[in-house]
């Protein structure tokens, strides 16, 4: 079936949020909190196994440290870090600290002009996605794509198919239509789990990961200057990823 849609993922995908970006701003709230939590760049590897920020301060509790003495309202005291967390993480993207990836703004770019429509489906807080595509997109950056489909909207998060279904279904596109962009496994799962041809990029948390069944496995989307390295897959002799090749790997039986 012909290529209409485009769906991102954005932790890992659009840009490198989560040692630099997520991470940073977890600790900044325990310390505002008074919490001596610290996630190290090697813990915060093993806690992105749970997507969803909440889920994964649940999961620190429940898994590395059973010790802490928890409050009784506790799904509200994690509620309540989690707020600060995002606050502290949208006043990082503000500064302008974290850039897009090698060859994502190009690529949406040629999107748009090749007519294709975009989604995003990310488990991350809405005003995460907004802060990052107003600071690298500008202020219509969020208009660049149809559906945000993001955070609690769903209520399984990666790695169920969920979040991808319901940009499916606001778009009333089959996945037969569509191709995803990931970078993890939870995320793979979740693309696979939905029926979607996917294509991942790798960053330094997921390299080691199962990308079983991906379209193709690549370190960036490259730049005519910058060619990307093929991890597993056919780039059909292209050194970046254009619509032609994304095309081309849509179309793959
Ligand atoms: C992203 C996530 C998110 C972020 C934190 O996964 O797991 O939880 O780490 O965001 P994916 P929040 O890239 O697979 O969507 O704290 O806003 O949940
Ligand atoms: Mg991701």
């Amino acid at each position: 079936m012909k290529l209409e849609a485009l769906l991102f993922d954005v932790d890992g995908t659009l840009a490198d949020t989560e040692r630099d970006g997520h991470r940073v701003a977890f600790n900044q709230a325990f310390a505002e909190a008074g919490l001596d939590w610290e996630w190290s760049v090697d813990l915060y590897e093993q806690l992105l196994a749970v997507t969803g920020g909440k889920e994964r301060i649940l999961h620190y509790l429940d898994n590395y440290n059973t010790e802490f003495n928890r409050p009784q309202q506790l799904k509200e005291f994690i509620a309540d870090l989690h707020k600060s967390k995002t606050r502290h993480y949208t006043d990082l993207l503000n500064t302008g600290a974290i850039p897009l990836r090698p060859g994502v703004l190009r690529l949406l770019k040629e999107a748009r002009q090749a007519g294709l429509r975009l989604a995003i489906a990310t488990t991350t807080t809405p005003a995460n996605v907004s802060g990052l595509l107003k600071n690298t997109l500008g202020e219509e950056g969020e208009s660049w794509f149809e559906v945000i489909a993001a955070g609690d909207i769903v209520p399984a998060k990666k790695p169920a198919p969920d979040i991808y279904t319901y940009a499916m279904e606001q778009m009333n596109l089959p996945a037969e239509a569509c191709i995803a962009f990931e970078d993890s496994e939870n995320g793979i799962l979740a693309s696979h789990g939905a029926n979607l041809k996917t294509i991942i990029t790798v960053n330094g948390y997921t390299v080691g990961h199962d990308f079983s069944g991906a379209v193709i496995v690549l370190d960036s989307f490259g730049e005519p200057d910058q060619p990307f390295k093929v991890i597993a897959g056919d780039a059909f002799n292209k050194t970046y990823l254009d619509i032609e090749l994304v095309k081309q790997l849509q179309e793959k039986k």
